[in-house]
This record gives C-alpha cells, structure tokens and sequence, in this order.
C-alpha cells in the first residue's frame, strides 16, 4: 500500500532540511508532496534540491502565500492522481512526528480517515503557552456543540485519508483555510458518513520558523462552523441529497 504525505510549507526551510529524510525513512512505500507557496526563506529551492535527490519527493511551487487550505485542495488533487492507496496531512514544522505515522496505518484498516489528537488520552501538548492551548481547546469542545461532529481534536493538521474518502468530496467546495479548513474537512467526511478514527499523538511546539497563526484564522473558524450547521439543516429542510 502506497501513502503520500503532503506537507504544505511557508518559511519552513530548516524544517523541511530535518522532516523529509525522516519520513523516507519509513520505507519506499512513502512519497512526499511539498506544497510551497514561494517562501521568502528559499524552501521552494530546498525542496527541488531534496527532488532532485530523491524521486520518492515532488515539490509544486505556488505564486505566493495562498493559505493552507487551498495548498491542501492542491495538493490532494495532485496526490489523487498518483497511485497512493492513502493519502496524509502533516506540518512541516516537527508539531507532527513521523514516528506516528506506522499508528495512522494501523488505525485505518478499520477506518476511512484517521485524525492524530492531542486531547484523547488528556492533553498531549508539549510547549504551548496556556493562551493557544486554551483556544485549541475551546476551538473543539465548540465545533462538538454546534455541528454534533464528536471528535476529541477536530483541528489537529495531521491526519490519514483513504484515497476515496477525498474521491469523493467535493474539493472545489472547500474554501476555509486555517482551523477552519481542518474543521471543515472532518465534517464533510462525518456527514457522507465515514468512520473517522482518531489516534493520539504527542504534539511539540514548532521547532524552527515563526508562527502564522492570527486572528483571522481563529474569525474564520467561529463563523464557518455555523455555516457547516446551517447547510446541513438547510439540505434537511428542503431534502437536497448530501
Ligand atoms: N503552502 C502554504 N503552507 C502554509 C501556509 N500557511 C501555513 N502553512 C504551512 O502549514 C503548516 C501549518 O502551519 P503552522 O504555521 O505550523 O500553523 P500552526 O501549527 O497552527 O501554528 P504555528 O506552529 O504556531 O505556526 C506548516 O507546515 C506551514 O508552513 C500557506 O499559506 N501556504
Ligand atoms: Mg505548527
């Protein structure tokens, strides 16, 4: 079974330096997509050079900063044309160990996606000030009570796709970008009815680089999550088939 991880990068040069022969440590099975939107930092350059020297890495270069979820879409759409069985979400910036990925494997022979949390055995959070880990937190517990979906982490970024769970999504459809889109994804995967499994994994602050996170991604997430609910109740309503 084949599995291509895609890594979205912004600024992520010695990231990417560290992550990329770590996960081709796992195998020939493993291929690797680097989505980068022409990072000031030359990680673009980077992860050509690291293509050039291994086949199992393909690179797209993207104009500029477009967001995470729409590198995602691209990325996805790129993976499902190659032959890969299972298709992963990971960060470049070491939050998400590869070490867990053999975990992911195992967990989706009896799943259509599996998501890496931070919050099912306790909070496995390493780094954070209490600030983010308090929104991360509270970002759950409110997607669980508006749209019923009953995840223990619904906006972790790692995660393992069956290629035809995302076959069958509607990519285009998908237009939120930083919490949200990892929200967003989950959802459409609940309400076509697949069985998302969910690991733990141990999740440290970035290694290297600088954060992106800002209060527009977190606007972004509180609104979104009440137009998930309102389509679906508005589909039930007038009986548009999912
Ligand atoms: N291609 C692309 N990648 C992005 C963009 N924004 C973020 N990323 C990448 O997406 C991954 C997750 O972003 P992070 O900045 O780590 O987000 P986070 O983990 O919520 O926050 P920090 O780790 O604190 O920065 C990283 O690999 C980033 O480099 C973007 O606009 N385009
Ligand atoms: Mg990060």
């Amino acid at each position: 079974m084949k599995s291509m991880v895609i890594i979205p990068t912004y600024n992520e040069r010695e990231n990417i330096r560290a992550l990329v022969p770590e996960i081709l440590k796992l195998g020939a099975d493993f291929h690797i997509l680097i989505v980068d939107d022409n990072s000031p930092d030359g990680t673009g350059e980077l992860a050509d050079e690291l293509s050039r020297n291994h086949s199992q890495v393909q690179v797209i270069h993207r104009e500029g900063k477009a967001g995470l979820g729409s590198a995602y879409i691209q990325g996805f759409k790129y993976a499902l044309k190659q032959d890969v069985d299972y298709i992963f979400e990971m960060d470049a910036d070491f939050s998400h160990d590869p070490k867990y990925i053999p975990d992911f494997l195992e967990k989706i022979k009896d799943c259509h996606l599996v998501i890496g949390s931070r919050y099912l055995h306790g909070v496995s959070v390493v780094n954070w000030p209490i600030t983010r880990l308090m929104l991360s937190l509270f970002a759950s517990l409110y997607v669980r009570a508006i749209t019923g979906l009953r995840l223990s982490d619904c906006t972790t970024g790692f995660k393992c796709f069956r290629r035809e769970v995302l076959e069958s999504i509607d990519l285009d459809k998908i237009r939120s970008d930083g919490y949200s889109f990892q929200i967003e994804v989950n959802y459409r995967c609940w309400e076509k009815g697949y069985r998302i499994g969910e690991v733990p994994i141990i999740f440290i602050d970035r290694h290297a680089g600088t954060s992106k996170m800002s209060k527009k991604i977190v606007r972004e997430a509180v609104f979104m999550v009440w137009r998930l609910r309102l389509g679906s109740l508005l589909r039930r309503l007038f009986g548009k088939r999912r």
